[in-house]
């Protein structure tokens, strides 16, 4: 598996570069979610097929910007679902962006997920990778063709973060509460609209609240299983922490019906799922 880290690093590099170098204007297409694609969401998906297409491994490839699987290898084991570029509609503001990478094999589900990845392009490219049953590692690009091991992440009981998506004016009352309970026993809000650096900044502050709910106008919420919410979900497990769905259900079980699929998500330390779970009688 560690071929596919090799890989996502060479993509990392290749992402940055065109970050800060090519044009941020929208291309003419949308993705399967009929959202507008920007040059960039289809450059940097077109950079990770490309990279993915040399590792024999990887049998098929999922990307958040397009409607179905695309197979690879006959005889590779995984499939890669991937966001290339989450967040992009960040880019133009130059706040930080992320790919997010959720590698499966057998059932593409929380079950099957055995590694996951991110890359935050920042004011520097981080990259967290994690695979089942171990702390994820956090990686840091040295240069252009090196990244260098920090360190493992590990989450602590309780944190000071709360970082709360979704359209307020559309919460629930119990929802309302959870977040206004957090805000009043001292949490602080944290929250760019890009879930990588929203939740790598609640892994390395070690702790907090991410919470991306069902809304009155969009039930099912808005990040995806496959790309956004299981890698993510597996991160915050393996270091330590807790990543649920409103019903207070482990997100490693869930088991998505179509490939691009939502789910409401909550990941964080213990101390404030435990929260959620009270708030949301669960
Ligand atoms: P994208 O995949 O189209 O970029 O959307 C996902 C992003 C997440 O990074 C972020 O958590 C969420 O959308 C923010 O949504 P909102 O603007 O509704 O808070
Ligand atoms: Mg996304």
């Amino acid at each position: 598996m560690l071929i596919i880290l090799k890989a996502i690093e060479d993509i990392a590099y290749k992402i940055e570069k065109a970050i800060q170098h090519e044009d941020l204007g929208y291309s003419e297409g949308q993705n399967s979610s009929g959202e507008s694609q920007l040059k960039l969401d289809v450059r940097s998906d077109a950079i990770i097929e490309h990279r993915f297409k040399n590792v024999s491994v990887i049998k098929d490839i999922i990307s958040e910007e397009k409607d179905e699987i695309m197979h690879l290898h006959d005889k590779g084991k995984y499939t890669v679902c991937y966001d290339p570029l989450d967040g992009s509609s960040l880019v133009d503001v130059n706040l930080s962006v992320g790919s997010i990478f959720g590698i499966y094999k057998g059932s593409l589900d929380g079950e099957g997920l055995v590694a996951a990845a991110y890359v935050v392009y920042g004011p520097r490219v981080e990259l967290v990778w994690v695979q089942k049953g171990q702390k994820p590692k956090l990686y840091y690009a040295k240069n252009q063709k090196e990244f260098s091991f920090v360190g493992e992440i590990t989450l602590n009981e309780k944190g000071n973060i709360n970082a709360p998506g979704g359209t307020q004016k559309h919460w629930e009352p119990h929802h309302k509460a959870l977040i206004d309970g957090l805000f009043e026993e001292g949490y602080r809000l944290r929250y760019s609209g890009g879930m990588v650096p929203d939740l790598h900044q609640i892994l390395l502050k070690k702790g907090g609240l991410f919470s991306y709910p069902g809304t009155l106008d969009k039930p099912k919420g808005k990040l995806r299983q496959l790309f956004e919410v299981l890698p993510f979900a597996l991160i915050y497990t393996m270091a330590g922490g807790e990543a649920v769905d409103s019903k207070g259900v482990s997100l490693l079980q869930l088991k998505p019906d179509h490939i691009h699929d939502t789910s409401p998500c909550f990941l964080g330390s213990r101390y404030e799922i435990q929260a959620m779970r009270e708030a949301y009688g669960v």
